[in-house]
């Protein structure tokens, strides 16, 4: 097997009108349609937190969405309750075609520490998996596209590099959320410079 497609929480409380809605985010379901295909080997991340979550506004006094705090040592951005355990909003997009995905891993499942990455929590204390099933399987290239550009994909695309993967991240089935304006620029800036090739759909022919 040798080209893995990674798609990153395609998820109902990521698109507009969503709990943590992406702007545009549903444009990217016909996106991952089309591709899937084209790949030997689909993955797809779940964020599937418990209720209390860390991570969600809720669970701290005199706290909103946005703020940012120390939880145990690393800075957390505070979200709206988001991608809960069993709710509509944690299930992937009605319009995604489940018949091409391979496997699903969730992330965020621990309260006390959030999980960008589809591969480690945020500290890198506990893996998903992923890391070890790509590589019983022969992968050595992922492709990786989804919600959001400056959050789980830039996450999922670096610890992608870090496991020595050739890294490429589709930028026409990626959004972004911007918490502050210019993140995601940032984001992509950030990506390409460690090494992430930025790979339009059309040379996925
Ligand atoms: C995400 C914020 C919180 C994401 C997940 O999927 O990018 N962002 N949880
Ligand atoms: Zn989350």
């Amino acid at each position: 097997m040798k080209r893995c497609l990674i798609l990153v929480d395609l998820q109902n409380d990521f698109m507009p009108g969503g709990a943590l809605g992406v702007p545009k985010g549903d444009e990217v379901i016909a996106v991952a349609n089309r591709l899937a295909p084209k790949f030997d080997y689909v993955v797809a991340s779940q964020d599937w937190h418990p209720p209390d979550h860390r991570s969600f506004a809720s669970q701290h006094t005199e706290r909103k969405a946005g703020d940012v705090i120390d939880l145990d040592g690393l800075d957390q951005v505070l979200w709206p309750d988001h991608c809960v355990q069993g709710s509509h909003g944690a299930e992937l997009h009605k319009d995604l075609d489940l018949a091409c995905i391979d496997v699903m891993f969730q992330k965020g499942t621990d309260r006390n520490i959030d999980s960008y990455s589809t591969f480690y929590d945020n500290a890198h204390r506990r893996s998903t998996g992923l890391g070890d099933h790509l590589r019983e399987r022969g992968t050595k290239a992922v492709w990786i596209l989804g919600l959001a550009t400056d959050y789980c994909v830039k996450f999922t695309a670096m610890d992608a590099l870090s496991l020595g993967l050739s890294t490429s991240v589709v930028p026409e089935g990626c959004r972004g959320i911007d918490v502050v304006p210019g993140d995601v620029d940032r984001a992509w800036e950030e990506m390409r410079a460690a090494g992430v090739s930025v790979v339009p759909c059309e040379d996925l022919g």
